[in-house]
């Protein structure tokens, strides 16, 4: 019985050494080498070449090993085990930590004081906002959007929720569907993605959506803040948006194509944050860990969790 390591652009060989240390008992293949393939119980995949996990004929269960399975559903050759993805307490404090930055960044016109210091320039407007006044809409409640709501609101903004399924946060004004994204989106003055990337919702950041973004409140016009997936956004109507002053600023971690590409207007933009989709970084160690231990919790004939659904695609 062996775990088979299939990554892309990671150290291959130090996480065999991590998950070796980890299941001293299970021998540890790698996508490439030569193995026998009938003795494969678990995968654990970053971004596998689609169709290298083919013929894999006692496969238990494949393991993403980042928070997001889009990349696994990519693959149309895709063995049909089930699917377990990394919740981990480390990554969604480190998901906040950006999200809460990247609000507090906006409301405080940080960029322009930047600006300002860069030129000389000392700003007799002075005037600031109050949190309480800004009013934040979380696309997608599940692990990170909740933990990142508790954290908006314990800094005083006024933060409410969309999701796919209807929810009864307390404290938390919840818009679910189709039928909640228009009175969602009229009531937000920063937007905040942290949706998974699905055949529902690539593209969903668009001139539409945008365009229902409140006007008039507080910060003189709407914020974007993306940290869920570049394939939820179409940038062209983002630089749109922008340029036409209906969107006043974006943090943006995720992108159509990563890196982004040199030539991409969002570098340069003067409303816009690139940072290098880095908002959640996740331990390699704490990842492997949890991995292990789930592939104890099987051995062990306990159910496996964090599973996803293949026919939702998150
Ligand atoms: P979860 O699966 O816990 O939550 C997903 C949320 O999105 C749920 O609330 C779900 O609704 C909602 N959702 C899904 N589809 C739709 C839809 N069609 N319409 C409305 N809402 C929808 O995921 P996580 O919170 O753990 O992670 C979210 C994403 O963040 C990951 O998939 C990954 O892409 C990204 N990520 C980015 C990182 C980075 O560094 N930039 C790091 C880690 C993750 P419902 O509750 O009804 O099911
Ligand atoms: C993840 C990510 O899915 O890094 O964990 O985006």
């Amino acid at each position: 019985m062996s775990l088979l390591l299939a990554m892309t652009g990671w150290h291959v060989e130090d996480w065999r050494a991590r998950f070796q240390g980890l299941l001293p008992e299970m021998p540890i293949v790698v996508l490439g080498e030569a193995f026998d393939r009938r003795a494969v119980h678990y995968v654990a995949s970053w971004k596998h070449p689609p169709g290298s996990l083919t013929g894999l004929p006692n496969l238990a269960a494949i393991f993403s090993l980042g928070a997001g399975v889009d990349f696994l559903f990519a693959d149309d050759k895709l063995p049909a085990a089930p699917i377990a993805r990394v919740v981990d307490s480390d990554l969604t404090a480190r998901m906040s930590e950006y999200i809460v930055l990247h609000c507090l960044l906006h409301l405080r016109q940080q960029r322009r004081y930047d600006r300002q210091q860069r030129a000389g320039v000392w700003d007799d407007d002075r005037f600031q906002p109050a949190a309480h006044s800004v009013r934040v809409g979380i696309m997608g409640l599940g692990e990170l959007g909740q933990d990142a709501a508790t954290k908006l609101k314990v800094m005083g903004f006024d933060v409410a929720g969309w999701s796919r399924s209807p929810k009864a946060i307390e404290g938390l004004p919840c818009f679910s569907g189709d039928d909640g994204m228009k009175a969602f989106l009229a009531r937000t003055d920063i937007l905040v993605s942290l949706l998974p990337l699905t055949a529902d919702t690539r593209g969903i950041i668009n001139a539409e959506l945008l365009s229902g973004l409140a006007q008039g409140g507080r910060l003189g016009g709407p914020f974007l803040i993306n940290a869920g997936r570049g394939g939820l956004q179409v940038e062209a109507d983002i630089l749109a948006a922008l340029d036409a002053g209906t969107l006043k600023g974006a943090t943006l971690d995720v992108f159509e194509t990563e890196p982004l590409p040199s030539e991409s207007r969002l570098w340069t933009h003067p409303g816009v944050v690139v940072t290098p989709h880095n908002a959640a970084m996740s331990e390699p160690e704490a990842v492997a860990s949890l991995v292990a231990a789930q592939i104890r919790r099987l051995e062990a004939g306990e159910p496996l969790q964090h599973v996803v659904d293949p026919a939702r695609g998150y």
